[in-house]
């Protein structure tokens, strides 16, 4: 995992997009916007992944594919869907298991543009009501675990005004402010 400022040039999405003038993102950065982080080496995961699973009571998961391979003809909708700024009212729990890609996260109360470059062992959990849309790499290929509280609740609620006034999207925002 690696993580720096999106340097909001236009150009193709599965560039790196670094930007030149400012220094890179810490975990504690990350961690102060709610986004957490492990590596779990792929060799012999299965019994950490269980155990993180179990102690934050992720009881569902699936695997998926991103790539023209796994997704067919969905591939570029799919693609064009989870690069459009989104949130969810649960928490999107990630585990890259191969290829890898780009998770961008709004920081707050700046809203910069957060980029998170995660590889196979890189566990991410970005919290319920945070801002964030997802892209491959140059690899053009992420195999995920996507790991669940409950059943899997698949709904995007894209970006707009009433987004800002979701109870999730408030919940997350004074979430941070009171941790700060
Ligand atoms: C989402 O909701 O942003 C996603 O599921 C992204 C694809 S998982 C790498
Ligand atoms: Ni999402």
């Amino acid at each position: 995992m690696r993580a720096y400022y999106f340097d909001n040039l236009p150009g193709d999405q599965r560039l790196p997009h670094e930007s030149a003038s400012q220094a890179a993102v810490s975990i504690s950065t990350l961690n102060s916007i709610k986004v957490e982080f492990w590596n779990i080496p792929l060799q012999g995961h299965e019994e950490k992944l269980n155990a993180v699973a179990k102690e934050r009571g992720y009881r569902n998961r699936d695997v998926i594919t991103i790539s023209k391979e796994g997704l067919g003809d969905e591939y570029e909708t799919k693609l064009k869907a989870f690069y459009k700024e989104h949130i969810h009212e649960d928490e999107e729990i990630r585990y890259i298991m191969d290829g890898g890609g780009f998770f961008d996260v709004r920081e707050a109360p700046t809203d910069e543009w957060i980029r998170i470059a995660v590889s196979a062992g890189d566990l991410l959990v970005l919290p319920a009501g945070i801002y964030h849309r997802f892209s491959v790499d140059e690899r053009n290929m992420t195999r995920t675990t996507r790991l669940f509280k409950d059943e899997p609740k698949w709904s995007a609620i894209y970006r707009s005004d009433e987004s800002d006034t979701n109870p999730h999207r408030i919940e997350y925002l004074n979430s941070i402010t009171a941790a700060a």
